[in-house]
C-alpha cells in the first residue's frame, strides 16, 4: 500500500529499512531526573514501531550553546556514557538513532550567549557576545568532539542542526552576521562555519557514520537566504561529507506559522522539492506530514527521498508499523495542536502529547493487562470518556460507553467546526477505531440514570459541561447567543458583534465569525498568499506581502480580566491567533465591565468610561459549568463513582487534561 514509504534507503555503509525519519524533538527528558531511562523507553517504543531512523532532540556541543543553564550538552566521556542507555535500548529493538547537535547561539536563554555579531534577537532579552576567530575555531572543534562522543555512546549518526535561526543560521544570514573577517561578508565566508563543521565532524567520526545536515531551506525572515544560496550551501555540505540533508523551515523569530494545526498538511514540502536534483545525497522533507498516505504521495511525487515526522511520533509510536500492516485507520494522528509538546518545551515542562498522554511518560503511565476483569460503565463520550473507555478496554476490562447524543465526541464536535481545527476529525476517527478494536459496547442516544449503571463494578462519570450564562441585565435579549448556537447551531449572526470572554472559545468564535472564506488552512497556495510567503522564492527569505480576504463582519472581543487579551492561549500558537484577529480588524479589549444588553446594543464600562457598543449580536463565551447531575445522584444513592474531564474541572475546555485524566484513571482501574 505504501511502496515508496516502505522502500529501504541504501546509504552505502548501512541501509535504513524505510523512508521515515523521526524528526528531532527536545522533550525535556534530556535534563530530567531519570531522564535517560525514560528517554530509552520513549525512543525504544518508536524503534519497535518501525521508524527508519530516529533523531534525538537537540544537545549542545558546548556550554555556551546550551538552551539555558543546566541544558543538556555533550562535552565529556562521562556524559556520553549516560547516552548508552538510550542507544542500547533502541538497538535492542532493531532501530537506528542519531544525536542532534544544536548550538542555540543568540537564542540561548542564559547570559553567556554568543553569536557571530552582537545583535540581540527580537525574541530574546539578552545581547549575545561576539565570537572571536579563536572562539569560532574552538566551537567547530566542539562540534567534532561531540560527534566523536556520540559515536562512542553508540549512536548511528549525528544531525547538525543548521536551521530555525540558531547559531549556524546566524552565521549564514547577512542580517545577523556583520563580521568582516573570513567568517563574514561574502556568502562564501558566511557559509564557511557550517561547511567547516560538517567537514570536521566527518573527519572525527570516519566514513561509516551517518551525518545529517539540517539545512534552513526557507528562512521566512527579512534578509534570509535566497534559493541560490540555499542550493550552494546544500552542495557544499554534501561535498564536506554529509550523508543526508534534512529540511528546516523558518526561524523561530519568523512571524509565519510553520507547524501549527492551521498550516495545511505538507504545506512546506515544495521547498525541499526545489533542491531535488541539485544534490545527490538523499533529501528529507518535513512539517505537518501526519499520515502515511501523504508521506507516500510526497515520495512518489518526487518531493524528497525521505519524510520527517516529529510530532506524529509523539501521537503514535507505531505510525510506521500500522502503515506497514495496512491499517492506517488505527493510527492516532497528530493534530498539530502543540498544546502538550512545544508549549510544554517552551515553558520548561516535559513534553507529552494531547492525543497520547503516554508520550515521554512511557514508564509512568502504563496500561498493563488487568488481572481482574471488571465491568466498567463510562458515561459521556467526549475526550475524557473516550480516552478512559478505550484504555480500560485495551487493558481487558468489559467497557460500556454511554452518551445521550447520537454521536461520540462531545466538545470535540464543537472544536472541529472552527476553521483550521479540522484535524479533530482524525481524533474522532481514531477513537471510533479503538472502540471497535477493543470491543467497547457503545450505547448512544442513551440517557443514563443510577439504575442504568447499577450492575457495573466501576462507574466513570464524564458528562462534560454546559455553557455558563453570566449574570448581566438583558442577557435574555434576543440578540444574545451562546457559542454553541454559533459554532454548532448555525444561528444567524449580525454584521456587528460583541464576543464576551476571550479565552480559547472566545478566540475560536471571533475567528469563525471573521473568517473571510479563503479556506487558507485547506490549501497551501492560498495559505501562503494569506500569510505572505512567495512560493516562487524570488526574494531572500521567501517573503511576500500577505493577501487576506476582507472579514465579513466587525467583531469586538472583550474580557473582564485586565491582563492582555489572549494571554492564556498556547505559548507557541497564541501569537498566530492574535495576529490573525488583528488583521481582521477585531478590537480586543481587556478590563471590561458588562453593564447591560438592550435594543441599543451592549453597554460596557472600561476603566471610568461607559459606552454602548452598537452591536447586532452578542455571543457568550463566558465559561462553562460542570454537568454533575448523574454524579450527585450516584453519590446520594451511596454509590461510588469516578469524575473526570469537564465534569470534574470545567474552567476552560481542555482536551489535553481530559484525555490524560481519562487515560490515567483507566490505568488505575
Ligand atoms: N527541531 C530541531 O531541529 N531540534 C529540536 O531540538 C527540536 N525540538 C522540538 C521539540 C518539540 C516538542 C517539537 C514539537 C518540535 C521540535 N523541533 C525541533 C522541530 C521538529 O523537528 C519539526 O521540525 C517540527 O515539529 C515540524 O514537524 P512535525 O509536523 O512532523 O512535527
Amino acid at each position: 500500500r505504501y511502496p515508496h514509504l516502505l522502500t529501504p534507503l541504501d546509504l552505502g555503509f548501512t541501509t535504513l529499512p524505510n523512508r521515515v525519519l523521526m524528526g528531532s524533538m527536545h522533550v525535556g527528558l534530556e535534563e530530567a531526573e531519570r531522564g535517560f531511562e525514560r528517554m530509552a523507553a520513549f525512543y525504544a517504543a518508536r524503534a519497535r514501531g518501525g521508524v527508519g531512523l530516529i533523531v534525538t532532540g537537540g544537545i549542545a556541543p558546548n556550554e555556551e550553546g546550551r538552551p539555558y543553564e543546566g541544558g543538556a550538552k555533550l562535552t565529556t566521556e562521562a556524559e556520553a556514557e549516560q547516552h548508552r542507555t538510550v542507544t542500547e535500548a533502541v538497538h535492542r529493538e532493531g532501530g537506528r538513532i542519531a544525536l542532534q547537535l544544536l548550538h542555540f547561539g543568540r537564542y540561548a536563554y542564559h547570559r553567556d550567549l554568543v553569536a557571530p555579531s552582537p545583535l540581540q534577537a527580537p525574541i530574546s532579552p539578552f545581547v549575545p557576545r561576539e565570537l572571536t576567530d579563536a572562539d569560532i575555531e574552538r566551537t567547530i572543534e566542539d562540534y567534532a568532539r561531540a560527534a566523536r562522543l556520540a559515536r562512542q555512546a553508540g549512536y548511528d549518526g549525528v544531525e547538525i542542526m543548521g536551521s530555525e535561526g540558531y547559531l549556524i543560521n546566524e552565521f549564514i544570514a547577512a542580517q545577523t552576521n556583520r563580521r568582516t573577517d573570513r567568517w563574514g561578508g561574502s556568502y562564501e565566508n558566511r557559509m564557511r562555519f557550517p561547511v567547516e563543521i560538517v567537514r570536521r565532524v566527518r573527519e572525527a567520526v570516519g566514513e561509516d557514520f551517518i551525518v545529517i545536515y539540517r539545512l534552513s531551506m526557507l528562512d521566512l525572515v527579512p534578509g534570509g537566504s535566497s534559493l541560490d544560496e540555499v542550493i550552494t550551501l546544500g552542495k557544499a555540505v554534501e561535498a564536506a561529507g554529509a550523508t543526508i540533508i534534512n529540511t528546516g523551515i523558518g526561524w523561530h523569530e519568523a512571524r509565519i506559522p510553520t507547524i501549527a494545526t492551521s498550516v495545511p498538511r505538507g504545506a512546506y514540502t515544495w521547498v525541499t522539492k526545489k533542491l531535488m536534483g541539485e544534490v545527490s545525497v538523499p533529501l528529507v522533507t518535513t512539517n505537518r506530514i501526519n499520515t502515511p498516505e501523504l508521506a507516500e504521495e510526497l515520495l512518489a511525487g518526487g518531493y524528497a527521498d525521505m519524510v520527517s515526522v516529529a510530532r506524529p511520533m509523539l501521537a503514535d509510536p507505531d505510525f510506521v508499523a500500522k502503515a506497514a500492516a495496512g491499517t492506517p485507520e488505527a493510527i492516532n494522528t497528530c493534530i498539530g495542536c502543540n498544546q502538550a509538546c512545544l508549549d510544554h518545551t517552551f515553558s520548561g515542562r516535559i513534553t507529552s502529547c494531547l492525543v497520547n498522554p503516554r508520550a515521554c511518560h512511557e514508564t509512568e503511565l502504563v496500561l498493563s493487562p488487568t488481572r481482574l476483569k471488571k465491568r466498567v460503565a463510562v458515561v459521556g463520550a467526549g475526550p475524557a470518556g473516550l480516552a478512559c473507555a478505550v484504555s480500560a478496554a485495551e487493558r481487558g476490562h468489559a467497557v460500556t460507553l454511554f452518551d445521550a447524543a447520537s454521536e461520540i465526541g462531545g466538545q470535540l464536535n464543537v472544536a472541529r467546526k472552527v476553521p483550521g481545527k479540522q484535524e479533530f476529525d482524525e481524533t474522532l476517527r481514531y477513537f471510533r477505531h479503538q472502540l471497535d478494536a477493543h470491543g467497547v459496547d457503545v450505547r448512544l442516544d442513551t440517557w443514563v440514570t443510577p439504575e442504568t449503571v447499577a450492575d457495573y463494578d466501576e462507574v466513570v462519570v464524564a458528562t462534560g459541561v454546559t455553557p455558563r450564562t453570566p449574570d448581566i441585565p438583558g442577557v435574555d435579549h434576543p440578540r444574545v447567543l451562546g457559542y454553541l448556537d454559533v459554532l454548532q447551531g448555525g444561528a444567524p449572526v449580525g454584521d456587528r458583534v460583541a464576543v464576551l470572554g476571550a479565552g480559547g472559545i472566545g478566540f475560536d468564535v471571533a475567528e469563525f465569525l471573521t473568517d473571510g472564506g479563503d479556506k487558507a488552512h485547506e490549501d497551501p497556495e492560498t495559505y501562503f498568499r494569506h500569510w505572505g510567503v512567495d512560493m516562487s522564492y524570488q526574494e531572500p527569505g521567501g517573503l511576500a506581502a500577505p493577501q487576506r480576504p476582507a472579514p465579513p463582519r466587525q467583531v469586538h472581543l472583550l474580557q473582564r480580566k485586565t491582563t492582555k487579551v489572549g494571554a492564556g492561549l498556547g505559548k507557541t500558537t497564541g501569537w498566530i491567533h492574535r495576529t490573525e484577529l488583528k488583521h481582521r480588524g477585531v478590537t480586543m479589549v481587556p478590563g471590561v465591565r458588562y453593564d447591560r444588553i438592550d435594543d441599543a446594543g451592549l453597554h460596557i464600562t472600561v476603566g471610568e468610561e461607559s459606552t454602548v457598543l452598537e452591536v447586532d449580536t452578542v455571543v457568550l463565551c463566558t465559561g462553562q459549568e460542570p454537568r454533575r447531575d448523574l454524579y450527585d445522584e450516584l453519590v446520594a444513592a451511596g454509590r461510588s463513582a469516578h469524575l473526570i474531564g469537564g465534569a470534574d474541572v470545567a474552567a476552560e475546555l481542555d482536551a489535553k487534561r481530559a484525555i490524560k485524566q481519562g487515560t490515567e484513571l483507566a490505568a488505575a482501574l
